[in-house]
């Protein structure tokens, strides 16, 4: 099976938490992807109905217009019933790493609203240890002085030898910019970050910094999808 065939899988067997008259979080990614047009291929089947979708980037506003999923946003519904995206990373305790698609400000406030949070990843993204893979650690800056966020982030976690990089278009050098006209800078850390809890709150208290990509006990559900099969773990 290749990554995205059991991607496909994870997202499957999450959409099967979905009843119609649901409010749903519509995560961004290539495996919350799958999630997005599954519901709309049961929504045009009639085996699912009265579905009202939350999309967490406007990439997957954009999907889910193109697959029928009627729309609204957090202003109309404070209350999410349930919310199906992908990790970067996810840890033994299902704390994970998001936003290496550049969309967790809206993942983040989506999921924080909702009663439930399934995770869909296949096996790669299983970790030990948030952040400890070398691979980026996101946070959302202001774009104003965003050399000084970086190298406050930088001190922050200099006794874990964090580097922390600018986000850039490759194809230019330009900065990237979110969904909600920010930045982002990339941590990239020499061993895992320690105390989660810690990290987290060190961070989002520099002014500068608008939200970082550890969602730390937020997931109620983690599918896993790997050659073996399909495990779910919940909380
Ligand atoms: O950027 C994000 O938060 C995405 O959800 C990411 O965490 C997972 O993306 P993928 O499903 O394409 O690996």
């Amino acid at each position: 099976l290749t990554q995205d065939e059991l991607k496909k899988i994870a997202a499957y067997k999450a959409v099967e938490y979905v009843e119609s008259g649901m409010v749903i979080g519509l995560g961004t990614g290539s495996t919350a992807k799958h999630a997005v047009s599954r519901i709309g291929e049961l929504l045009q089947q009639g085996k699912l109905k009265d579905i009202v979708g939350i999309p967490t980037s406007k990439m997957t506003h954009e999907q889910a217009v193109s697959c029928g999923i009627p729309l609204s946003d957090l202003d109309t519904y404070p209350v999410v019933d349930l919310a199906i995206d992908g990790a970067d990373e996810v840890d033994t305790f299902m704390n994970l790493v998001k936003g290496r698609g550049g969309s967790l400000l809206r993942e983040k406030m989506i999921e924080s609203a909702c009663k439930k949070f399934i995770c869909i990843v296949d096996e790669t993204k299983m970790v030990k240890h948030l952040g400890g893979s070398g691979l980026a650690m996101p946070v959302e800056v202001v774009p104003f002085c965003w050399k000084f966020s970086a190298q406050r982030l930088r001190n922050l976690f200099e006794d874990s030898g964090c580097v922390a990089k600018l986000r850039v278009y490759p194809e230019n050098g330009e900065p990237f910019v979110t969904d909600n006209e920010n930045y982002i800078v990339d941590l990239y850390f020499q061993k895992d970050i320690g105390d989660l809890n810690v990290a987290s709150d060190a961070i989002l208290r520099l002014p500068g910094v608008v939200e970082h990509g550890m969602f730390i006990n937020m997931a109620t559900t983690v599918i896993v999808a790997s050659e073996l099969g399909i495990t779910i773990k919940n909380k």
